[in-house]
Order: C-alpha cells, then sequence, then structure tokens
C-alpha cells in the first residue's frame, strides 16, 4: 500500500524542529520513513530517492531545510508525488532565507510550503492528502478539528473570567 511519508532533513541539525513532524506521524499511528539528504551535500542520493519514492511506497514526501533551501524543490523535481516543504530557522536571516527558498518555485513544479519551523503542520497536511483515501484517518483529523474547537472555547472562557477580575 502506499501511504508512508517520507521525512527528509537536509541535515541532522534540522531534527530539534522536525522531531514535531515525527510526534505527530506517531501520535497518529502513520507509517513513515526518515533520512538526512542533502541538495547540496549529497544531490544523488537525494535525486535517487526522489525518483524512486513513489515505487518504493511512499504518499508523500515532506523535505525540511535551511539557508539556500532548495532540498523540497529538487525532491519535487523528481517526483509527482506531493512535495511539503518545511523551511528552516537555521541561519543568521532568522529562517526567511530558507522561506524564499523553498516557497518560490517555478511555475510548473509546485512546493506546499508551510511556515518556517512549521514542522507539525507538515505532518498535519501530510495527513490530510492521505485522509482523501484513508476513512480511519480523516476521522482522526475530524477529531483534531473538534479538539481544537474545544479548545478555543475553554480559552474564550478563561479569558472572561480574567477580563472581570482585572
Ligand atoms: C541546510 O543547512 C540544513 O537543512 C540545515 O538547516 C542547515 C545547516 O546544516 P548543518 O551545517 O547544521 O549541517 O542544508
Amino acid at each position: 500500500m502506499n501511504n508512508r511519508v517520507a521525512i527528509i532533513m537536509g541535515s541532522d541539525s534540522d531534527l530539534p524542529v522536525m522531531k514535531n513532524t515525527i510526534k505527530r506521524l506517531k501520535d497518529w499511528d502513520i507509517p513513515f520513513e526518515t533520512h538526512v539528504m542533502s541538495a547540496h551535500r549529497t544531490p544523488e542520493r537525494a535525486c535517487e530517492f526522489a525518483r524512486t519514492a513513489k515505487d518504493n511506497g511512499f504518499a508523500v514526501i515532506i523535505a525540511a531545510a535551511g539557508k539556500a533551501a532548495h532540498l523540497a524543490g529538487v525532491l519535487a523535481g523528481h517526483t509527482t508525488l506531493p512535495v511539503i516543504g518545511v523551511p528552516i530557522k537555521s541561519s543568521t536571516m532568522d529562517g526567511l532565507d530558507s522561506l524564499l527558498s523553498t516557497v518560490q518555485m517555478p511555475s510548473g513544479i509546485p512546493v506546499a510550503t508551510v511556515a518556517i519551523d512549521g514542522a507539525d503542520n507538515a505532518a498535519i497536511l501530510a495527513t490530510q492528502i492521505l485522509a482523501i483515501s484513508d476513512k480511519s484517518l480523516a476521522e482522526k483529523l475530524e477529531q483534531f478539528k473538534k479538539d481544537m474547537v474545544a479548545g478555543v472555547i475553554k480559552k474564550d472562557a478563561a479569558l472572561q473570567t480574567q477580563i472581570e477580575n482585572l
């Protein structure tokens, strides 16, 4: 079954952010594989991974990189699978360099880019893609949204109490 998520990081130094992708996928029992591969340091390995990802049972690729963050774009150029880019804040430019390098793709090669360090959202978006053809994942996402609504309503109620006591 083609339902695995690939999480590719440009460096092991991206792990402190990308652990949030891993945690979310683990929470929802979604099969995944994680590797360090770089568009610049290991270009051939990265391209080969993307080229064979579909045949190897992956449905979505999440690619995280910082600085001149070409990883997501390079992977997207070698596959028809959806690629989600996570710009990592790993330089003196606060991640703006990574964001622009990831999001500003030329016409024909899209990368669905989440926020700088948006690792959790990358996992949620990957799950939404998988959930199109997986009812149990769709139910998990419904529940997730309901919990979020309940959480915000609770915060709003707490805010009213705080304001009354000012
Ligand atoms: C990028 O350069 C990586 O994705 C990482 O965010 C950044 C720094 O990498 P290291 O020098 O820490 O390996 O390619």
